[in-house]
């Protein structure tokens, strides 16, 4: 970066720094503009983004159908809170409880309120419905498991840098090893009150950890045996990302309470959803759960039309071939290297683990070097990458992204 680009990025970090709070240690880029699979900075270079904010831009940035549902909405109505009705929340309601397949959604903002909403739920339908004592209610979830961060949500984390100093820590869950049936049959055996299991179909904070075949239908048929919520934690993995409308759907399995969020809105607003049928979802009662933005009437405007896009453009279609090409193409430039010894994911969410520790810095330091190739990506724990581009990419963008991950990988080797 020459010096006078240098002071114009820098410049934007240092705002950062002095007035911001230090929660993130971003990559050392000032994006200022994002279009389809790509993005640019201040300095005008062009990047591929393959990160896609954590895969809440699936559609693409600022895909043009999308922005006009937000500024069209936007110059109407944009917030009446649930105190009243709106002509946008109803009509949404029925498209996405149709697109799904469920009776019921009850819409929130971020991810990590959907996953809180669930988990309220599924201790409400235990203590009403399963006759479960009070206070008593326990939801199954699995090590290295993301679900967001706040302090419930933390209390079930093993991931010390999300967890240490948060507490007091919110009782009711208990941990089993993920991709482990005996480990789930064994829990419910020997623990009372179990009203949930929450889980990731890919555990994608973990290093886009993919269970083995069968994983999730085998659960979901134990959760069905025993009465429990099989809870679908699908913020990260729906919306075709891992080349299917959602990631269950590789397993035809059809979650008890289903959680989405991020490319719900394709990235242009917080929209998240929980989805159940009647018999689930009807023991909330007015006045019992809400937020001030869950089911505004932009939300739901941006929502439906994000949900179109990806049906309009095959997107779960486009994710499946691509991934399958990106997987073949570095497994087999991988065979001759020392520096990367796996590739694994589903879709277009996929991961490389670095032959280095866990606490090296290589990851990142070849994401460093991936970003002056010209691609953005970033380390998930320590030694592994998540590769996850917009879902619009196309064959020869694919192909010129790993040729750019392959010629970062051979620098960086010599
Ligand atoms: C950060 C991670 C990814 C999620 C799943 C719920 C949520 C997330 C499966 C909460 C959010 C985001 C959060 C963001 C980075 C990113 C992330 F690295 F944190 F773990 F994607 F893997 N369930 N994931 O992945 O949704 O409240 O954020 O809308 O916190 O740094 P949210």
């Amino acid at each position: 970066m020459s010096i006078k680009n240098q002071s114009l990025s820098t410049s934007f970090i240092a705002l950062e720094n002095k007035h911001g709070a230090h929660n993130y240690h971003p990559l050392e880029v000032v994006l200022s503009k994002g279009k389809g699979v790509f993005v640019w900075d201040v300095e005008g270079k062009k990047y591929y983004d393959f990160l896609s904010a954590y895969s809440a831009i699936n559609q693409g940035h600022c895909h043009p159908k999308i922005i006009n549902a937000l500024k069209s909405q936007a110059e109407n109505l944009t917030l009446t809170s649930r105190a009243f009705y709106n002509d946008k929340l109803g009509q949404y309601e029925k498209f996405i409880t149709h697109y799904f397949g469920f009776d019921k959604i009850l819409p929130m903002n971020t991810g990590a309120e959907a996953v809180e909403t669930a988990i309220k739920i599924c201790r409400k339908y235990a203590y009403e419905k399963m006759k479960i004592p009070e206070e008593k209610a326990t939801i199954i979830v699995c090590d290295n498991n993301f679900h967001g961060r706040t302090t419930t949500i933390i209390s079930f984390s093993n991931d010390e840098a999300a967890r240490k100093n948060f507490g007091p820590y919110t009782p009711g869950f208990v941990k089993i090893p993920y991709n482990d049936i005996d480990a789930l049959e064994n829990i419910i055996q020997t623990t009372e009150n179990i009203a949930g299991f929450l889980v990731e179909p890919i555990q994608g904070e973990a290093g886009v950890y993919v269970p083995h075949d069968g994983y999730l239908k085998k659960a979901k048929e134990i959760c069905e045996q025993n009465n429990i919520l099989f809870i679908a934690d699908e913020v990260q993995t729906g919306i075709a990302r891992t080349g299917k409308l959602l990631a269950v759907d590789y397993e035809n399995i059809i979650p008890d309470i289903l959680i989405l969020g991020k490319a719900l809105s394709g990235g242009v607003y917080p929209v998240s959803a929980v989805l159940a049928s009647n018999k689930i979802m009807d023991v909330i009662k007015p006045g019992q759960h809400g937020s001030t933005f869950g089911g505004n009437p932009l939300a739901a405007n941006v929502a439906i039309a994000a949900l179109e896009v990806v049906k309009e453009e095959n997107l779960a279609e486009n994710a499946y071939k691509l991934g399958r090409i990106f997987r073949k193409e570095l497994n087999e430039f991988i065979k001759n290297s020392d520096l990367v010894s796996l590739v694994r994911g589903k879709g277009l969410l996929n991961a490389i683990v670095i032959n280095d520790t866990e606490d090296s810095s290589t990851a990142l330091d070849i994401c460093i070097q991936l970003k002056e190739n010209g691609l953005l990506a970033k380390p998930t724990h320590g030694n592994i990458i998540r590769f996850a581009p917009p879902l619009v990419i196309t064959e020869d963008q694919l192909m010129d992204c790993i040729s750019i991950i392959k010629k970062t990988i051979v620098e960086f080797v010599n």
